[in-house]
């Protein structure tokens, strides 16, 4: 069990990654035992393929012109889907704009994801999820109001956690300085996840940081933080059990530095072969967790590869019907993007409003 000698023995300063499995999906750590049951993992494998797929098709839908951007996950899959086994109802879920599984564990539904990358604010008004923020663009505002909630929790009372999402780049802005301060001397509950997939668009890691790695800068704000491989469920399954046991019983914020590789472009504006070699990309293919998982699962017996395409099939079919419900869902009124930040317009808005509706026009009608 990962507990807090675990912890200890897993230092950032000395630059420890927390790893269960290799990428054969064989154990490194031997005698370890999962604290899932084998049917949740099997569970946690199907998730890992939904997503997977969904985040594909969402590549798909904005190539045929029907989504105008979407930020793939590919590659990162593990860590979201951990988090969601982890996440409780009355946890809150702070996301970046790169979690698809932690969204749809928290009961976000994908027509609603969909729906936000059609550019439509009722994406982000979710129907049924519970303690989930939207998306943050502004990259690491988030983390600010995740320390806000962390210390509303506290003041209600609540035991609850905060899971708040972040990107390697994101370490680099003053936000994230200032929300880890806030959340160690506030003592909020806060479990921070820094997704380092080694690339910020275009600036790889060397260029963000001269730091060692990014858990350390958790140890400045007198806060414990750990290096994990953020390709490995069962790695970061343990982690993200304990960081949440932890943060509520000790009403203590910590950082978890998830190490990934975003396999996919920054986003379906970005073309990663004029900043990255295939040598890269095929060295961290090898380590992809999907594969890791499936590998682990078949060695056991308890998956068999050859049903795949199968439940692949009837994903996409899901998947399709989802998109089908953002792509027909009322268009939004053009009045409510620009009347609702001030009670009278004033003139340069109104001539944004008119400039907007002069290029509908010319546009055909497309907004
Ligand atoms: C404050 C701010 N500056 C710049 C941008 C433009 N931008 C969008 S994503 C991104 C890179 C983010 O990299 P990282 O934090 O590593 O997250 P990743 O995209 O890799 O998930 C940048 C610079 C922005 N959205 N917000
Ligand atoms: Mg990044």
């Amino acid at each position: 069990m990962f507990d807090i000698k675990t912890l200890e023995s897993y230092q950032a300063i000395d630059n420890k990654l927390y790893q269960v499995m290799d990428a054969e999906g064989k154990l490194v750590i031997p005698k370890w035992k999962s604290s899932l049951d084998n049917e949740q993992i099997v569970q946690a494998y199907r998730d890992l393929l939904f997503v997977r797929t969904a985040d594909m098709m969402a590549v798909a839908y904005q190539r045929q012109g029907r989504m105008f951007t979407y930020p793939p996950n590919l590659g990162q899959e593990a860590i979201h889907i951990a988090a969601g086994l982890v996440m409780q109802e009355k946890d809150w879920l702070v996301p970046a704009f790169r979690e698809l599984g932690a969204w749809l564990a928290k009961g976000v539904k994908l027509s609603e994801v969909f729906l936000y990358f059609r550019g439509h604010e009722d994406g982000s008004r979710f129907q049924e999820a519970n303690r989930v923020l939207p998306v943050a663009v502004p990259i690491s505002s988030q983390l600010l109001h995740a320390s806000g909630l962390g210390y509303a929790l506290n003041y209600q009372g609540e035991d609850a956690a905060v899971f708040a999402f972040v990107g390697d780049g994101g370490t680099s802005e003053g936000d994230f300085h200032e929300a880890l301060n806030f959340a160690s001397v506030w003592d909020a509950p806060v479990v921070f996840v820094i997704q380092n997939n080694q690339f910020a668009i275009s600036v790889p890691l060397a260029m963000q940081t001269r730091s060692k790695n990014l858990a350390v800068k958790g140890i400045a704000y007198g806060m414990e933080s750990i290096m994990v491989d953020g390709n490995d469920i069962f790695a970061m399954h343990d982690v993200f059990s304990f960081a949440r046991d932890y943060a509520v019983t000790n009403k203590r914020p910590i950082l978890i530095e998830a190490v990934t590789y975003r396999a996919g472009a920054h986003t379906t504006s970005d073309d990663p072969t004029k900043y990255r070699t295939s040598e890269e990309e095929e060295e961290w293919a090898k380590k992809d967790p999907v594969l890791r998982l499936q590998k682990w699962l078949t060695r056991k017996k308890l998956w068999d590869v050859s049903t795949e395409e199968e439940l692949i099939a009837s994903y996409r079919k899901k998947i399709d019907a989802e998109f089908e419900i953002a792509e027909h869902y009322p268009e939004y009124n053009i009045d409510d993007v620009f009347g609702y930040l001030y009670e009278e317009m004033p003139d340069e808005l109104k001539r944004q409003k008119n400039d907007y509706m002069n290029f509908i026009n010319s546009s055909g009608g497309v907004k």
